[in-house]
């Protein structure tokens, strides 16, 4: 990408989006549409098509939709169902009929099938039944990673897929029920320090294995991909290193200097057993992420302490 091309990052204010618009500011690209709060109402498909029209965009990042953990997927299957299927169908169709030169969608490790063999590989998708506490979200990443292709076989656009491995970091959702692993645990590690709480309750059996990666790194191989990736076929985006959800958690309490127990509550669901995806052509093209897993997990919680605990405190959350 020119230093001077027009680009817009779809999803400005999630985690994956605000993490590539200070990537694209920290390596002097100068031209960011629709920053937040000017962006459009992306599940709307007239100021989506106003938007396009008056911005002009060279290269999108489409990072947009509404994402939560286990939980939020199993209870709002369809608010995150409908909003990225009219996300993807707004941002994609007005993208080519504005003519974008090429496009990258970020998807989710849920795409995969439940049991695919492990490390996952792009052949594995849409080869067996989805993770049922995400199927639904799951079909509209997988949605648009087809609709890209689509766009691509019928008129020769260039708009690829990533799918990364389960992104945290600056500005994660800390809330207890909605949030991914990572910022919960952080969190209850941290009011269970202080309140020296005797246990922290850990959802599942603790052996479901995840793969991470920090969203600043993601945001990092995003751009990387975009100027060096051209292929239909989805590129993996890993963070290297998988781990189970109970060395997650020993880690986490390290991280926080929590010294009580973990009690694991085996009434929460586990979700998918083992997600680790095989991000060897990524490696192979020369990208590796840059901050290992303990200082990244370390940054995001100094993030939520000087940020979150005081909203936490008022019961804003
Ligand atoms: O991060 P998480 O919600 O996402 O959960 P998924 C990962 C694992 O951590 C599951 C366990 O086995 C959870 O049961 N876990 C333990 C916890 N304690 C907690 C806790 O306090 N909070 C949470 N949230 N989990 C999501 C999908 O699946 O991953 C989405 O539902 C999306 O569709 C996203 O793909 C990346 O990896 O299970």
């Amino acid at each position: 990408m020119d230093k001077n091309a027009n680009i817009y990052v779809a999803g400005g204010q999630t985690l994956i989006g605000a993490a590539l618009l200070r990537q694209l500011e920290q390596q002097g690209y100068k031209h960011l549409a629709g920053l937040p709060p000017a962006e459009p109402d992306l599940t709307d498909r007239e100021q989506v098509s106003d938007f396009f029209a008056s911005n002009k965009p060279d290269y999108v990042f489409l990072a947009a939709g509404k994402s939560g953990g286990i939980s939020a997927n199993q209870k709002y299957p369809a608010d995150l169902m409908l909003d990225n299927l009219l996300v993807v169908c707004n941002v994609i169709d007005c993208a080519y009929r504005c003519g974008v030169k090429k496009l990258l969608y970020l998807a989710s490790s849920c795409s995969y099938p439940k049991h695919s063999p492990q490390p996952m590989q792009v052949e594995s998708l849409m080869t067996g039944n989805l993770e049922p506490t995400n199927e639904a979200y799951a079909v509209a990443k997988i949605a648009g990673i087809k609709l890209c292709q689509a766009y691509c076989q019928q008129y020769g656009a260039n708009f690829i897929s990533g799918i990364p491995a389960n992104a945290f970091g600056i500005g994660d959702d800390f809330s207890l029920e909605e949030s991914h692993v990572i910022p919960a645990l952080i969190r209850k590690m941290h009011e269970a320090k202080i309140a020296d709480a005797e246990f922290v309750e850990i959802w599942g059996t603790g052996t479901p294995r995840r793969e991470f990666i920090l969203a600043d790194d993601l945001a990092d191989a995003c751009l990387f991909i975009m100027d060096k990736y051209d292929e239909k076929k989805p590129i993996n985006i890993g963070g290297g290193l998988d781990l189970s959800i109970k060395e997650l958690a020993e880690l986490i309490k390290d991280a926080v200097g929590y010294r009580g127990l973990l009690r694991f509550d085996t009434r929460k669901p586990d979700g998918m057993p083992l997600k680790a995806l095989d991000s060897s052509k990524l490696s192979s093209m020369g990208w590796q992420p840059k901050t290992s897993f303990y200082a990244a997990v370390s940054l995001t919680y100094d993030w939520f302490l000087s940020n979150c605990q005081a909203s936490i405190a008022t019961g804003v959350q």
